[in-house]
């Protein structure tokens, strides 16, 4: 049962389990010996550097922050504590021409992430240390990380070492490069930019069958006839294969994040460390189905409350799930699963 059932979600969002918080994108910080500073810089009137020390001694605010990941996760009342952007930025005085700011994490690939400047202030941007009291976490963005209430968590910036105020917008690591949506508003849905191929150009590239290793974010395929379809290591964030019959298919080691297997006939297809955070299965054939994925938090495979009953999802003897994994998902789906399993007459 969900949690806390007052909380009001935005659509296609799932609670996670209280005291769960899912750890996505980058572990780990860059490892250096170099004391934790965060400047910044870009269109201001001065240049700013400051340690630690410097913004504790900042005046601290608190807010309760409801956590929404665009994997379809959600952690409401989040209690982060820190110091305002907005009062941070009126050390710098940003020039008339900045428009945007970026945020760049102390982190092997330099992730990023910007906002336009209006609606970084608008949403009262944090720069936290600590949450629920206790300091930040190392791998939860600590010592300092950015939280922006009311937008998809990825707007969230782990281990923040630089603020840049700019007048052309720098798009950020995930959405440059993953297809996230650059206003990533949860209410309005806003996960990722539109897909490249219309449904006719897919329909043609997958006449193959073979999709290996291939980007293809969004792929409108529902419907399709696709048995056997080859798509391992494929990137299917978003793909759409509602109502496809998929029997056989191979997707391991593709990226399925959020993907759509409504109702699909997937009997005997392999999903071996293929990630399924945020993809949905209700309805879905999955009799013989492997499901050693790689990450399965907030995938779903019956409704979740409130949403409208859809048929079973199918599995049977030869179904085979990481017991391990069904941990990650999301208490109403786990609960399903669980039972959905034990219902199966496996041999010995
Ligand atoms: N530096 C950095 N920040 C990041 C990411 C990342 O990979 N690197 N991932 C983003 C994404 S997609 C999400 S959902 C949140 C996850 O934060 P958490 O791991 O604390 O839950 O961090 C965001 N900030
Ligand atoms: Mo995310």
């Amino acid at each position: 049962m969900a949690a806390s059932p007052k909380t009001t979600l935005p659509p296609g969002q799932q609670l996670v389990a209280p005291g769960k918080w899912p750890l996505v994108g980058e572990r780990l910080p860059a490892a250096s010996d170099a004391p934790w500073t965060v400047a910044i810089n870009g269109l201001g009137q001065q240049a700013i550097r400051l340690n630690l020390d410097e913004l504790r001694s900042l005046p601290q605010v608190e807010q309760a922050v409801d956590i929404h990941c665009v994997t379809r996760w959600s952690k409401p009342g989040v209690r982060f504590r820190g110091v305002s952007l907005a009062q941070l930025l009126q050390r710098v005085e940003p020039s008339r021409v900045a428009k945007y700011i970026s945020f760049v994490a102390r982190s092997d690939r330099q992730h990023s992430t910007s906002l336009l400047l209006d609606t970084a202030l608008g949403l009262e941007t944090l720069l936290a240390l600590e949450v629920d009291g206790s300091p930040l976490s190392v791998e939860h963005g600590g010592p300092v990380r950015v939280v922006v209430p009311g937008r998809y968590f990825y707007k969230s910036l782990k281990w923040l070492t630089a603020i840049e105020l700019l007048a052309e917008d720098r798009l950020g690591y995930w959405e440059a490069n993953s297809g996230y949506h650059n206003e990533a508003d949860p209410w309005r849905q806003q996960r990722y930019i539109p897909a490249r191929l219309t449904p006719a150009d897919a329909k043609r590239l997958l006449a193959t069958l073979d999709i290996q290793g291939q980007d293809l974010l969004g792929l409108p395929a529902s419907g399709l006839t696709l048995a056997g379809l080859q798509a391992r290591n494929a990137l299917l964030r978003d793909a759409d294969f509602r109502g496809c019959n998929l029997s056989g298919a191979s997707f391991d080691g593709a990226n399925l994040t959020n993907a759509h297997f409504e109702g699909a006939n997937l009997r005997g297809a392999s999903f071996r460390d293929a990630d399924l955070e945020g993809a949905a299965f209700q309805g879905a054939d999955l009799r013989g189905a492997t499901l050693l994925a790689a990450s399965m938090v907030a995938t779903s495979f019956c409704p979740e409350g409130g949403e409208q009953p859809s048929s079973d999802v199918q599995m049977d003897a030869a179904t085979t799930v990481d017991r391990a994994l069904i941990e990650q998902l999301t208490p109403t789906q786990a609960d399903w699963l669980r039972h959905q399993l034990s219902r199966i007459a496996r041999p010995t």
